[in-house]
């Protein structure tokens, strides 16, 4: 016989999703052009010449994706705004058509008590910042801090929880050393300021948040936090030389993010890697403060672990070792204990409420002759990972909600369309959305809060 396994009752179930991967709409209605366009645009930078010029064309069909999220059952609903659709060149005179189509999101949202989290920055930076320097330059943190400021006033009534960033160190390390994401940069020396100046941009919107908070009550206390993907890692052997390889990566990728948001510090062993080549960090004075300042919430994202070696790499010294166990069509390895190593490790920082911000996976999802879509390798992961939330709970670390990445299969980034993370299928050349198995399985579990096994 089946046993359900509950959650808390206040527990918060949502799906989320980011601007440049659904939206479409690129140039329409005064929207500015991101550095997604420009490099997705670029021949050779994304699989198969994909774009998000059209994506799942959300733009326009947002109101029956409300209507799914509703069918759901969904709590809450993350998405993120896109920066240049409220100002196109990056400040100045924002666009009132941008603001009024998140107008019209959040108040369906509103009106079907789904909770709007709202991510401010999900990767798309207007290019014309871009050309200014992007996150290398001081002064866009003070741009996304204006641009933060104005969504607050406009949707601070209705918004409960606010995402400053989401995954600071995909944007730093991926998109400005490796190079394969958007602005596709590969200066190390930059690399310093980069990780700053995105840091500092989150304490500057921290600060314009405290100015004017308005909110009503939900499922979910109000409050601002950032999303980190922090990197579970082990290391490849017992050899002590991958050990080490495995600690510079948790202080590059975790403590560069986690000491200065809530110890106020940069770690002393990554600003000496850094600095023996050639990297600076440099805080003004006060800037430290400002990132540190309290928050209400920290999101996680959770999809594996790394396995990693010592390496002669000259950048960073470390590889990373391909999975040997099953994996999902990232080729990503499905590690259900991620999720409670990463809560365990945000829980050693901070006794905030905790949320997976992102969960879930993409496979070669075939459609059956019918349509339906039997995503059971979906499933098994959900259901794996979230065996994981439970043991958290059960352990007394604060998790106050749950995130499946993703709602609608979407743009995945420099891998196209061809990586289906939705619970909802998308035929893109109709822009047709289909319930998955996945997203049945998702709407009984939410309406019993738990999971059966
Ligand atoms: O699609 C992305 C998302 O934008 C950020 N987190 C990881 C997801 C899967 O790669």
């Amino acid at each position: 016989m089946n046993t359900c396994e509950t959650f808390p009752a206040d527990f918060c179930w949502g799906a989320a999703t980011a601007a440049y991967q659904i939206e479409g709409a690129w140039n329409s209605d005064g929207r500015g052009e991101s550095i997604w366009d420009r490099f997705s645009h670029t021949p050779g930078k994304v699989a198969n010449g994909d774009t998000g010029d059209i994506a799942c064309d959300h733009y326009h069909r947002w109101p029956e994706d409300v209507a799914l999220m509703a069918q759901l059952g969904l709590h809450a609903y993350r998405f993120s705004i896109s920066w240049p659709r409220i100002f196109p060149s990056g400040g100045g005179q924002p666009n009132h058509r941008g603001l009024d189509f998140y107008r019209r999101l959040i108040d369906a949202l509103c009106e079907h008590k789904i909770a709007p989290v709202a991510t401010l920055y999900h990767w798309d930076l207007p290019q014309a910042l871009q050309e200014r320097g992007g996150w290398a330059n001081r002064d866009t943190a003070y741009r996304f801090a204006e641009y933060a400021d104005l969504l607050f006033q406009h949707f601070g009534a209705q918004v409960t929880h606010w995402h400053t960033l989401n995954e600071p160190a995909i944007v730093s390390y991926i998109g400005h050393l490796h190079g394969s994401k958007a602005p596709g940069t590969r200066r190390f020396w930059q690399l310093g300021h980069v990780i700053h100046h995105l840091l500092l941009a989150h304490g500057l919107a921290v600060q314009a948040y405290r100015s004017h908070r308005s909110h009503r009550s939900s499922r979910l206390s109000p409050g601002i936090g950032i999303v980190l993907n922090l990197r579970i890692g082990h290391p490849d052997s017992a050899d002590p030389r991958d050990k080490q390889a495995l600690d510079r990566i948790d202080t590059l990728w975790n403590r560069m993010f986690l000491d200065p948001l809530f110890r106020g510090y940069y770690p002393e062993e990554a600003l000496r890697f850094l600095r023996q080549r050639g990297v600076c960090v440099r805080p003004s004075p006060g800037d430290l403060e400002i990132i540190a300042a309290p928050i209400d919430l920290l999101g996680l994202n959770v999809y594996t672990r790394s396995i990693v070696a010592a390496a002669r790499d000259p950048l960073l010294g470390v590889r990373f070792i391909p999975p040997r166990a099953p994996k999902t069509a990232m080729g990503w390895e499905i590690y259900p204990p991620a999720l409670y190593e990463t809560l365990q490790l945000a829980a050693a920082y901070t006794d905030l409420p905790l949320y997976i911000a992102e969960n879930g996976a993409a496979f070669n999802d075939t459609p059956t002759a019918t349509g339906a879509i039997d995503d059971h390798d979906r499933i098994a992961f959900l259901q794996a990972y979230l065996a994981e939330a439970q043991r958290a709970i059960d352990d007394g670390i604060r998790l106050k909600g749950y995130f499946l990445w993703s709602l609608l299969d979407n743009f995945e980034w420099e891998e196209g369309y061809q990586r289906r993370f939705g619970i909802v299928h998308v035929d893109f050349p109709s822009g047709t959305r289909t319930l998955k198995r996945s997203a049945h399985w998702y709407r009984d579990l939410i309406a019993r809060n738990g999971v059966l096994r």
